[in-house]
């Protein structure tokens, strides 16, 4: 079993963990419980780069090392980073379990020391006819990032 963390925080009060475990070449789950969010959806994603010198700017494009368009995780056709939306409720509150496939804690396409990302809008997963559907989902602002790292 390999296990992976992030600790997400930002300058406008959103916080949280987000926990990641593998075993074997199986899919990684990843738990999440962030807060201080507005409610509704908000885009979710593993960034390329666990660079934060810029913030959350500084995280890169959706992890990719397919050269795939940006798409649904549910989607034959996405980045290995997509893992959709979030869902935030009324307390500001999320607590999410996502099981995804095509980002391992270890091998050449590991997610160790790179970034996920909660963003301020909805992804449309490339659905929304929006120039940047294809490529971010066209879900706003970086709201909270957090490098993922290993965990004992
Ligand atoms: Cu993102
Ligand atoms: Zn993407």
């Amino acid at each position: 079993m390999v296990k992976g963390v992030a600790v997400l925080n930002s300058s406008e009060g959103v916080s949280g963990t987000v926990l990641f475990s593998q075993e074997g070449d199986a899919p990684t789950t990843v738990t999440g419980n962030l807060s201080g969010l507005k409610p509704g959806l908000h885009g979710f994603h593993v960034h390329a780069l666990g660079d934060t010198t810029n913030g959350c700017m500084s995280t890169g494009p959706h992890f990719n090392p397919a050269g795939k368009e940006h798409g649904s995780p549910d989607d034959e056709v996405h980045h290995a980073g997509d893992l959709g939306n979030v869902t935030v409720g009324d307390d500001g509150k999320a607590n999410f379990t996502i099981v995804d496939k095509m980002i391992p804690l270890c091998g050449p396409h590991s997610i160790n020391g790179r970034a996920v990302v909660v963003h301020a809008d909805p992804d449309d997963v490339g659905r929304g006819g929006h120039e940047l559907s294809k490529s971010t989902g066209n879900a706003g602002g970086r709201v909270a990032c957090g490098i993922i790292g290993l965990q004992g």
